[in-house]
């Protein structure tokens, strides 16, 4: 039981230079986080403060290493002077052991009440019920699990420390108990992948055909979103057709595409399936709709999708959250670039009526002036290839 000073030393100073690294590169990562929205002042005031506890930190791990020291410096001497020692670490560290299981214990409990609140609101999708709940049931499970394994770690780091007349028991094999470990958790955690999976069938499966379709397009740093117009079928696209004007390719030929328009808010009409077609121009984005519990990768090249239903309006949910100011949006969850956190749309939510009112006042894309634009854009690019490929037959 007894360690030398120096490796005492070694493992607690080790320790302690851990936790001081990981405390300043989380105040590090936070601040990074913070930085943006905080003003000159503010960031400078960030700054004192990080250092100052910095510091603190220093002081106090040189003060804990200076009280070690002294401890075993005196413990020594009473060695050499022919004293019996009485080790009193075991004692110590035993009782540090609850006191971290209490401040530890502590510390999940004020996570859970403080930061646990500041999460999304109820879901205002149908589909986002179910994936609440899959992950309420699981972090229940796990909770339960990681809240009793710490106690029995913690206690009995206490009830068994190192007492000078106590050697371990040998007890090296229990069949039925390591049965029970085995088929418990297996059994556990197969219902969960089971029920994570028949979630992910039912949200990933194919769309009702009356839904409405939304095309959605990420670019370095906007979305653009085309409406089917009143055929509620959307026209064409060509990643040949993509100009200036014609940003997403869209093929004007097609029928389908002559009403087609483009919007800067996204309208939902409440209880109704709606399909988004999400694609990307550049990089792959996120198309991410909290809210509705909604994310998926947009993909240049490789067209994907995703439908729900929205069930909370979005007068509703300003009630519900008791926020006035409330809305839904529509964001890229993809560090696409220096201007990804440009990339937000709102979404409201309205009932059917309030839905066909803000259609009206909506008009296709296509007009016989955008027509003549995208000609003339056409006409460019077919002259910029032209005049390309004559460069290179002259070299
Ligand atoms: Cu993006």
């Amino acid at each position: 039981m007894n360690i030398s000073i120096a490796q005492q030393l070694k493992s607690s100073t080790k320790a302690i230079l851990l936790f001081v690294l990981l405390t300043i590169s989380s105040t590090i990562s936070f601040a990074q986080a913070t930085m943006p929205a905080a003003t000159d002042v503010a960031s400078q005031e960030l700054g004192i403060t990080f250092w100052f506890y910095v510091l603190l930190l220093i002081a106090a791990v040189f003060a804990f290493a200076v009280i070690n020291k002294t401890l075993k410096v005196l413990e020594l001497t009473q060695e050499l002077n022919g004293k019996k020692i009485k080790n009193t670490y075991n004692k110590v560290n035993g009782v540090f052991f609850i006191f971290f299981l209490v401040l530890f214990l502590g510390y999940v409990y004020y996570e859970f009440t403080t930061h646990g609140r500041m999460g999304l609101p109820e879901s205002a999708s149908e589909h986002g019920v179910i994936t609440d709940n899959l992950f309420n049931i699981t972090a229940l499970i796990t909770g339960i699990v990681f809240i009793i394994t710490h106690i029995l770690l913690f206690y009995f780091s206490f009830k068994y420390k190192g007492k000078e007349k106590r050697t371990a028991f040998f007890y090296p094999h229990n069949d039925k108990l390591e049965l029970y470990w085995t088929i418990i958790p297996a059994i556990v955690l197969a219902v969960m992948v089971l029920s994570g999976w028949k979630a992910w069938t039912n949200i990933t499966a194919p769309a009702p055909k009356e839904a409405l379709t939304i095309d959605v397009t990420g670019k370095q740093f906007a979305w653009i979103v085309r409406y089917p117009g009143n055929d509620n079928t959307l026209g064409s696209r060509a990643f040949k057709l993509v100009n200036d004007v014609n940003e997403t390719g869209v093929d004007f030929n097609d029928k389908n595409a002559k009403d087609d328009l483009f919007v800067n808010e996204i309208y939902l009409p409440v209880n109704r399936p709606v399909k988004f077609n999400f694609n990307a121009r550049d990089v792959i984005h996120s198309a991410y709709m909290p809210h509705f519990r909604a994310q998926m990768n947009c993909v240049p090249g490789m067209p994907t999708t995703f439908w729900f239903r929205p069930t909370i309006t979005t007068e509703q949910m300003r009630l519900k959250t008791n926020d006035p100011k409330f809305d839904y949006v529509l964001l890229c969850a993809k560090v696409c670039g220096s201007a990804h956190y440009n990339m937000q749309v709102k979404i409201v939510v309205v009932n059917d009526t309030e839905y066909a009112t803000w259609l009206a006042t909506k008009k296709p894309f296509y007009t016989e002036e955008m027509a003549k634009q995208i000609q003339e854009a056409e006409a460019s690019v077919a002259k910029a290839k032209e005049e390309k490929l004559a460069l290179n037959t002259h070299e």
